[in-house]
């Protein structure tokens, strides 16, 4: 049986590329998938192209065992399959639906733990800010089931810390640069009408220990 040489495939948008307008621009919906994400899909595949054991991984499983993986590729899965897993994330967490607010059990935990959905968004948005060239801004759960915003450098994932992501922002500047320019606050404000909060919700009740009865 031949080994396939290519697993990893950039699957389409859910929504059209104009899905996100006037908030995030069709253009940069369409490079930022077709182009960015693309990118890194591939280069994903070449790497493993000579390792048939590990094209059987998933993103989860190549991030969450960087350590183990041969070193003359290590930094290549770490960059690329950390590129698909958060674009991905990323681009299933956006919404049509926009004006959407967090919801069920999410919203009831974002309110103990911030005191309120406004004071949730003004902490993101600093830690969004606070992103020092390119990288991301996460709302995750720690071990502990404790919500917690945490940033990652470049294409560096949470998976590795045992953190389950809820909620991404990409703060890449090719995420914004089109139409909010320079101005990533801008682009903070936009994105945060866009967000898929169902999404988000379903994350959170996969991941949270509480509801697994831990
Ligand atoms: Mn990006």
């Amino acid at each position: 049986v031949m080994q396939e040489y290519y697993k990893f495939i950039n699957e389409p948008l859910p929504y059209s590329y104009k899905a996100m307008e006037p908030f995030i621009d069709i253009q940069t919906m369409y490079l930022h998938h077709d182009k960015h994400l693309q990118t890194y899909v591939d280069n994903l595949n070449k790497a493993l192209r000579n390792y048939p054991f590990l094209q059987t991984f998933t993103l989860e499983q190549l991030l969450c065992n960087l350590e183990s993986m041969p070193m003359e590729i290590r930094t290549q899965i770490r960059n690329n399959a950390g590129g698909v897993y958060n674009h991905r994330f990323y681009f299933i967490g956006l919404s049509k639906e926009h004006g959407q607010r967090p919801q069920g059990e999410l919203a009831e935990a974002i309110d103990r733990q911030y005191g309120s959905y406004e004071k949730f968004k003004e902490e993101f948005t600093g830690a969004a800010l606070s992103v020092f060239g390119s990288g991301y801004a996460w709302l995750v759960i720690d071990p502990q089931g404790k919500l917690k915003i945490v940033t990652t450098a470049n294409q560096d994932t949470p998976l590795a810390g045992n953190l389950a992501p809820v909620l991404v922002i990409d703060v890449w500047e090719h995420a914004y640069y089109l139409k909010h320019f320079n101005v990533r606050a801008d682009y903070i404000k936009d994105w945060f009408e866009v967000v898929n909060w169902r999404f988000s919700e379903e994350q959170y009740k996969k991941n949270s220990p509480q509801v697994r009865g831990h």
